[in-house]
């Protein structure tokens, strides 16, 4: 499949007519080409955005709801066709695809639609100076949304709602090794009525296309979830043009288990949050740490759990773990595992390659445990992205807390307890953005979503999504 760049309401092939391979990482075959864009066609899509502006800022409210919601309503009906572009792309099963990512794309839609009608501004009355004040929350004019490959559409829709609801026009890139979703995207934006200009998706590479959008002096405002390195690229060419800022980065998530949780479900949400989506979430719990007085036991259930998983063709129903995203990230989540001994693990299950059958060049990995005995060693220490999780015991609160903060990571943690002092305490105490007691990755899109260290800055979902996307501008009046 070919696709191209969607700018002011067009398809159109890169201005250069230079192209890049897409892989299929089922298969490990290229199965299409995609813009190699430049700043050329970057400048392209600012044109449009900038001109599509003074429009779209002043549709009102009901209007822009309306669209967004249309949106939503061709995203659900397009499930199926979404759905299998997806796990092409991607690799991830297609059950997954069907039951999380789609869905999750048309609600960001939906959210955002409802979300922009509810979103006020403040008034402060200044008493005995006979003066008031009201705040505007006025959008930014052309913003960039750059997103990753793990969660394709679900990511890219997750920036793009908000920053169109609240009124701005979008140049916004995909990553190149997943763009056939976004590509969709677009022909789904011009059926639903999105006027011209609003959103232009530009394809190609971070360091090209991805860097002229954030070098873009007219941009006003950047949101990216990827990687941590280059989130820090980004902060340094940004921060000297004074651009706002969204960068939701990797994470090194600890799962803290106790002996007094639901054991059961804990066992099967753990099987979840160490292996979804090949391991490859942010928010997957990679760090397991477990109460001495069930370590045991841990161990050997959950290792019996992950034996039952399927690794397989991701088209076919019964599979829950699908290829990996690409040959590099294979290479790089394989270079832990040929390396274990090295930072001090030991293999419980899994470490190998699989193949499957008619996708016998594909990158799949079976789920891997192992296990470590100190939380400063790589594999506890560094982002793997893949699907490893670490376990190891520990005996009191204290040194579980102390390992749980101490990597350079804070995007989020799980917890599993009954004990609501200790749950209390955890959670005021841990140093992350968001916190799971007894569940893990149940979403409210009203949340704040993001980290901290260097899991990013900003947070992004409901309100704070709005407000990123939005200047204040307060106006005082004497009477
Ligand atoms: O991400 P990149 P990569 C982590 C994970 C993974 C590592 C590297 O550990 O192994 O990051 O992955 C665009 N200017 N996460 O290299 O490069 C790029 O084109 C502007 C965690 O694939 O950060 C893509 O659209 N844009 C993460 C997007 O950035 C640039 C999800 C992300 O790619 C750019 C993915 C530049 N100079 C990986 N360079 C999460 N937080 O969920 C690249 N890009």
């Amino acid at each position: 499949m070919n696709i191209k760049n969607y700018i002011n309401g067009e398809f159109s092939p890169p201005l250069l007519d230079d192209w890049i391979d897409n892989y299929n990482p089922t298969s490990g075959k290229v199965y299409g080409q995609i813009p190699n864009s430049t700043k050329e066609d970057v400048e392209k899509a600012y044109t449009a955005a900038k001109s599509a502006f003074p429009s779209w800022s002043s549709t009102s409210l009901e209007k822009r709801s309306q669209i967004l919601s249309k949106i939503a309503q061709l995203i659900n009906k397009k499930l199926p066709e979404l759905a299998r572009a997806e796990t092409k792309d991607n690799g991830k099963p297609l059950q997954l695809a069907k039951a999380i990512d789609i869905p999750r794309a048309a609600a960001n839609f939906q959210f955002f639609a409802n979300a922009i009608t509810q979103f006020t501004s403040d008034a402060h009355e200044s008493i005995g100076l006979d003066a008031m004040n009201y705040t505007l929350r006025q959008p930014l004019g052309v913003v960039g949304c750059i997103s990753p490959w793990n969660l394709p559409l679900y990511l890219f829709t997750w920036k793009i709602a908000p920053a169109i609801a609240s009124g701005n026009c979008v140049i916004a890139k995909p990553s190149e090794i997943t763009p056939i979703t976004a590509y969709l995207l677009g022909e789904i934006c011009t059926e639903a009525g999105l006027p011209k200009g609003v959103l232009n998706i530009v394809h190609g590479l971070g360091t090209t296309a991805g860097q002229a959008i954030v070098e873009h002096p007219g941009v006003k405002a950047i949101s990216f979830t990827g990687g941590t390195e280059t989130g820090a690229h980004i902060a340094r060419i940004v921060a000297p043009m004074f651009k706002k800022l969204s960068l939701e980065l990797g994470g090194k998530n600890p799962n803290i288990i106790f002996a007094d949780c639901d054991y059961e479900e804990m066992l099967s949400t753990t099987v979840q949050s160490s292996f979804s989506n090949q391991g490859q979430i942010c928010l997957c719990g990679s760090r397991i740490f477990v109460e001495e007085s069930i370590y045991d036991k841990f161990k050997k259930d959950f290792v019996t759990a992950v034996s039952k998983l399927k690794v397989g063709n991701p088209f076919d129903d019964t599979t829950t773990i699908g290829a990996l995203v690409s040959k590099p990230h294979l290479e790089k989540v394989m270079s832990y595992i040929e390396n274990v001994s090295e930072y001090g693990g030991k293999i419980l299950f899994g470490g190998n390659r699989v193949s499957v059958n008619n996708f016998e060049d594909g990158y799949y990995l079976q789920p891997t445990i192992i296990e470590v005995n100190d939380n400063q060693c790589k594999l506890n220490q560094e982002e793997i992205f893949g699907p490893i999780v670490t376990i190891m015991p520990f005996n009191t609160e204290e040194e579980v807390l102390d390992m749980a903060n101490n990597v350079s990571y804070g995007l989020s943690a799980t917890l599993w307890t009954n004990d609501l002092k200790r749950t209390m305490r955890i959670s005021k105490n841990i140093h992350t953005g968001m916190i799971w007691v007894n569940t893990w990755l149940l979403r409210d899109l009203r949340t704040p979503f993001g980290g901290t260290k260097n899991s990013g800055v900003g947070r992004e979902g409901g309100f704070e999504g709005l407000r990123f996307f939005t200047e204040p501008k307060n106006i005082c009046i004497k009477y």
